[in-house]
């Protein structure tokens, strides 16, 4: 696996403020617990190819890092012709599909020479064009996978992404009629190589944050992709994570706005928001936009912050973007408008790998508001996926909290390979003695928390680029537990001491 630059002008956007903070209707249509749209199944021109290609990966134990592989020969179309539709899938190399809560795709990008042509990540989303619509394919292109799959445990493994093309050959008669297509790739972090933020709990209004319009103003440029010729978008689809309750994409010329597609997320089970056990909406295949040269994309997401804080979060929603006019609803006259087809349907139903929500009694945790206190110490060091002391899984005294006076502080040392494995050091929600799992643990204020402890490419990955965090000197006395949300079976806790009584 290696790391290749990518070249700058792919995701960086022209700096210019949008304002469509006005446009976001104020909780309307969250519809996080409604009944899931219909899965649809895509209808295929005459002559399509559904084949499953294999890239096979290795994943260092406890990895989260962003990288780029090139697809070889053998592991994509052969001929010249027309992509339609693509699914993304992860599997263990016996077969079998990994569990979320133990690999995890955090996400995954194709690129044909320099577009984006699909981008998803663990909600698996399945991309298919309305019929007559494709990516535009020659075995000479070059294509590459930018992806991140996470290692959530502290074994190596050889994993194999799994990817189903829908493909019509150049020669079937149907590519006669076929309309290119490329990628919008609309993400509210655009410019960014590792485009995420994070939402702190209790966050935005009324238990709701809206990225980037109730965060710093200045972050709006960025989430801004100019169309460069007149065309109609076909198809979309939003991507956020857990916690996120939809994407809206909007379009803007002039001094208008409009919103264009919500997508919703429908999560499944009983741990609803805070998992991943999630399908997205996508736009129906009569969904189309005619857009002209210089009308603006932009995105918006919003996350439910009553539940915990969510770290490294997404919201994208790509569209597809015909070479040339291909009709469809003009957003910008309202008779139009009111004509636009925004509902949803899914591309799949609930995936099983996501049901394992954790959160069960184990005899693995101890319960660290239960444990004597430790020794005082100024330093705690992270090594082979264990911290040193206070690891709420060692047996004795390395299990017992460390002790930190009022006003002092804990420095925490990852000292396992800082270019690979990356921990932190994230305050629990609860006592954080139960069972790992897509739900638990869950982070709680996002008011402290270390940042991914380990160095790598400025703006590629997750790296916080230091080996070191130390708690806060203003914390109250009590017992704090955490765990690594990198590698969440990694659990902790401190305590700061009472202060002695004083004298009089
Ligand atoms: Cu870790």
């Amino acid at each position: 696996m290696r790391e290749v630059r990518r070249s700058r002008g792919l995701l960086v956007l022209p700096a210019l403020i949008v304002a469509i903070a006005a446009a976001i209707p104020a909780a309307a249509g969250a519809q996080a617990t409604a009944t899931p749209p219909k899965v649809v199944k895509p209808e295929l021109p005459a002559g399509t190819i559904t084949k499953t290609y294999k890239v096979p990966l290795s994943i260092k134990s406890g990895q989260n890092l962003n990288l780029y592989d090139y697809i070889k020969a053998d592991q994509r179309p052969s001929e010249e012709g027309w992509i339609i539709g693509f699914k993304p899938d992860l599997k263990l190399a016996d077969g079998s599909t990994p569990p979320v809560d133990q690999i995890h795709l955090h996400h995954l990008v194709m690129l044909l020479n320099s577009d984006i042509v699909v981008a998803s990540g663990e909600e698996k989303t399945r991309v298919t064009l309305p019929n007559g619509f494709g990516y535009r394919y020659k075995p000479t292109d070059r294509l590459m996978l930018n992806h991140m799959i996470h290692n959530l445990t502290a074994t190596p493994e050889k994993v194999i992404f799994e990817y189903t093309v829908d493909f019509l050959p150049a020669s079937a008669p149907a590519a006669a009629k076929m309309m290119g297509v490329r990628t919008q790739f609309v993400d509210v972090e655009g410019g960014k190589r590792y485009p995420v933020f994070d939402v702190k709990r209790n966050a935005g209004t009324n238990g709701r944050y809206t990225y980037p319009a109730q965060a710093s103003a200045s972050l709006a440029p960025r989430n801004r992709v100019p169309i460069q010729h007149d065309g109609t978008l076909v198809a979309t689809a939003g991507h956020l994570h857990p916690g996120g309750l939809y994407t809206d994409l909007f379009v803007t010329r002039g001094d208008k706005t409009v919103k264009i597609f919500r997508s919703n997320a429908y999560y499944y089970g009983a741990a609803k928001l805070a998992s991943w056990n999630v399908s997205m909406g996508a736009a129906s295949p009569d969904w189309r936009v005619a857009v002209k040269k210089g009308d603006i994309l932009s995105v918006q997401v919003t996350y439910d912050t009553t539940k915990a804080a969510w770290y490294e979060s997404m919201g994208i929603s790509p569209a597809s973007l015909t070479n040339s006019p291909a009709g469809g609803v003009d957003p910008f006259d309202p008779a139009q408008y009111a004509q636009l087809d925004q509902r949803e349907v899914l591309t799949h139903g609930e995936l099983k790998e996501n049901r394992d929500y954790g959160g069960r009694k184990t005899q693995g945790y101890a319960d660290a508001r239960k444990l004597a206190d430790g020794p005082t110490l100024a330093q705690v060091a992270i090594k082979d996926f264990v911290y040193k002391q206070g690891d709420l899984t060692m047996p004795g005294k390395k299990g017992l909290p460390p002790l930190v006076a009022p006003g002092k502080a804990i420095k925490f040392v990852n000292q396992d390979p800082l270019r690979e494995i990356f921990h932190t050091i994230t305050p629990c929600k609860g006592a954080c003695d139960l069972s790992t799992g897509i739900s638990y643990p869950l982070a709680d204020s996002a008011q402290v928390d270390s940042g991914e402890l380990g160095f790598g490419p400025v703006g590629v990955t997750a790296a916080a680029n230091r080996a070191t965090w130390s708690t806060p000197t203003y914390l109250k006395p009590g017992t704090y537990s955490y765990f690594c949300r990198i590698h969440p079976f990694m659990r902790g806790a401190w305590r700061v001491k009472k202060p002695k009584a004083t004298q009089r």
